[in-house]
């Protein structure tokens, strides 16, 4: 057995006005807990120091860059990497990243135990728009503010696994799973900031979205035959409501570990990493069942096109 304890650190809301020191202190508090209960990881969700600001609709540059890092750690995360290295525990968060050339990116960090980042990613499949719509009921501007990863889908051998990170959206694509698992990834950590209710179909409210969400991750788990750890933010924002659902499910697709809450919880699962392995070598044996002769549209073509009359 290859056992990685892991903590699943859903944040309940953030609201605008909140700083980052007071949600990194926050943070702190549900590592702390985690350590105490023999957490190797901890992960946390998507834009985890911040208010869902892509709902906020920005025309000034200057104030747009407010809600971006340009270094990782910085004075306001110093304190998170240095207790996570005193506990020994590696961590995985998202934020906003703006790069010293300038680009704007979704992206989310992995940690060794000794809080050195070993592993980046940067969210591919944005959701959303880029201008105002005054059809939607509230704005989901990611289109505006991140510009589409530019990383890909690694895999990075860390804490004795073979580790990916995918963002949000991203879980709803099987192409992000399959990416990671024909690199054998035998974790999957993501955080999301999903809304309850779709901003443009009001009757599809917070019951269908968790289901899609669910759907979505054991889909990806079993099909990979991977764990997928997929944490939170929830709660009222503004008065703008994220669902919760924070889960970790197992290479079966299992749901095994669930949040109750939509407060700051931690959830906490032994995962085996070598339970990944029948599926990988049996059902899911890549090698031997893919027809990858038949799978050129996958790459080939984005949109829809009916074959003709
Ligand atoms: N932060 C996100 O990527 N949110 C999206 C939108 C579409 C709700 C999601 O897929 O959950």
């Amino acid at each position: 057995m290859r056992t990685l304890t892991v903590g699943a650190a859903q944040l309940g809301p953030i609201q605008k006005a909140e700083g980052r020191q007071e949600v990194v202190a926050r943070m702190i508090a549900l590592l702390d807990d985690a350590a105490a209960k023999g957490c190797d990881l901890v992960v946390f969700p998507e834009l985890a120091l911040t208010t869902f600001f892509p709902r906020w609709y920005m025309t000034d540059p200057a104030e747009i860059d407010t809600w971006f890092e340009s270094v990782m750690p910085n004075a306001a995360t110093k304190p998170l990497f240095d207790r996570a290295r005193e506990l020994g525990v590696a961590i995985s968060f998202g934020y906003a990243e703006k790069t010293p050339d300038g680009h704007h990116f979704n992206t989310s960090i992995l940690t060794d135990k000794a809080g050195a980042i070993v592993g980046k990613y940067r969210k591919i499949h944005l959701p959303g728009h880029s201008e105002f719509d005054e059809k939607r009921a509230f704005q989901h501007l990611e289109k505006r503010y991140f510009e589409p990863g530019d990383l890909g889908f690694p895999v990075w051998h860390a804490l004795g696994g073979l580790m990916g990170m995918c963002i949000c959206n991203d879980r709803r694509w099987p192409e992000t799973y399959r990416v990671m698992g024909l690199q054998g990834v035998e974790m999957v950590m993501l955080g999301f900031n999903t809304p309850s209710v779709n901003s443009q179909k009001s009757d599809e409210g917070i019951e269908d979205r968790l289901f899609h969400h669910k759907l979505s991750l054991q889909a990806g788990a079993y099909q990979n035959s991977t764990w997928v750890i997929a944490v939170a933010k929830a709660g009222d924002e503004d008065g703008h409501h994220l669902m919760g659902g924070t889960v970790i499910v197992d290479p079966n697709g299992k749901v095994v570990a669930e949040t109750k809450t939509e407060g700051d919880e931690l959830i906490v699962h032994p995962c085996d990493l070598d339970a990944t392995r029948f599926g990988k070598e049996t059902i899911f044996d890549f090698k031997r069942h893919r027809r990858i002769e038949h799978y050129g549209l996958i790459t080939s073509q984005t949109g829809v096109e009916p074959p003709s009359v």
